[in-house]
C-alpha cells in the first residue's frame, strides 16, 4: 500500500490556470488509482475562509489555513493539491515549513500578466483596471514569484502548454519522487 502523502502547492496569478491544472492532475492521479484532494482558494473562500477578504493580512490567514488543512490531508496519506494565488513568498514558505521539506512541492504557473488578463474569465481584471476592485494581484497588489520552486510551468515559444501536458509534468515529478 502506497500511503506517502504530500502537498502540491500551485501558485500564480488569477487566470494563470491553477484551478484547471489542479483538476487535471487530480483526474490523472485518479486514473492511476491514486487518491488526491483539491483545495482551491476561490472555492474555499465560500466556506472555510468566507470571513476573509483580500487585504494582505487576510491573504496571509487564508494561506495559513489552507496550509494547515493541506498538511492534515498529506498526513493522512493523500496527495493534496492546493491552488491559490498565494502571492506572498513568506506565506508560501510558512506552509512549506509545516511539512518535511520534500513533501511540499511548489508549482509556479509562470504565465505573463498579459496572457492571464486576456483570458479574464470572470471580468475581474477589467474591473481592477477600472479601479472598481482595489488591491488586485498583478495590477495594484504584488505577486512575488518563487525563488526555489520544484516545478515551473511556462510558455514555450510564446505558446502555453496544454493543461494535460502541464499535468503530465507534475505527475512525472510525483512518480520520480516515489509518491505514485
Ligand atoms: C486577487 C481576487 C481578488 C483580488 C477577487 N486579488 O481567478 P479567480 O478570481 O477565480 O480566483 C481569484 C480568487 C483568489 O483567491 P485566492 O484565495 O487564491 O487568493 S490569495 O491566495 O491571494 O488569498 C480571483 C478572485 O479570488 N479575486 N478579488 N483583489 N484575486
Amino acid at each position: 500500500l502506497n500511503q506517502k502523502g504530500c502537498v502540491v502547492w500551485i501558485t500564480g496569478l488569477s487566470g494563470s490556470g491553477k484551478s484547471t491544472l489542479a483538476c487535471t492532475v487530480s483526474r490523472e492521479l485518479h486514473s492511476k488509482g491514486k487518491l488526491s484532494y483539491v483545495l482551491d482558494g476561490d472555492n474555499l473562500r465560500h466556506g472555510l475562509n468566507k470571513d476573509l477578504g483580500f487585504k494582505p493580512e487576510d491573504r496571509t490567514e487564508n494561506i495559513r489555513r489552507v496550509g494547515e488543512v493541506a498538511k492534515l490531508f498529506a498526513d493522512s496519506g493523500l496527495i493534496c493539491i492546493a491552488s491559490l494565488i498565494s502571492p506572498y513568498r513568506k506565506d508560501r514558505d510558512a506552509c512549506r515549513a509545516m511539512l518535511p521539506d520534500s513533501n511540499f512541492i511548489e508549482v509556479f504557473m509562470n504565465m505573463p500578466l498579459e496572457l492571464c488578463e486576456s483570458r479574464d474569465a470572470k471580468g475581474l481584471y477589467k474591473l481592477a483596471r477600472a479601479g472598481k476592485i482595489k488591491g488586485f494581484t498583478g495590477i495594484d497588489d504584488p505577486y512575488e514569484p518563487p525563488l526555489n520552486c520544484e516545478i515551473k510551468l511556462q510558455q514555450e515559444n510564446g505558446v502555453c502548454p496544454t493543461p494535460s501536458a502541464m499535468a503530465g509534468q507534475v505527475v512525472s515529478y510525483l512518480e520520480d519522487q516515489g509518491y505514485l
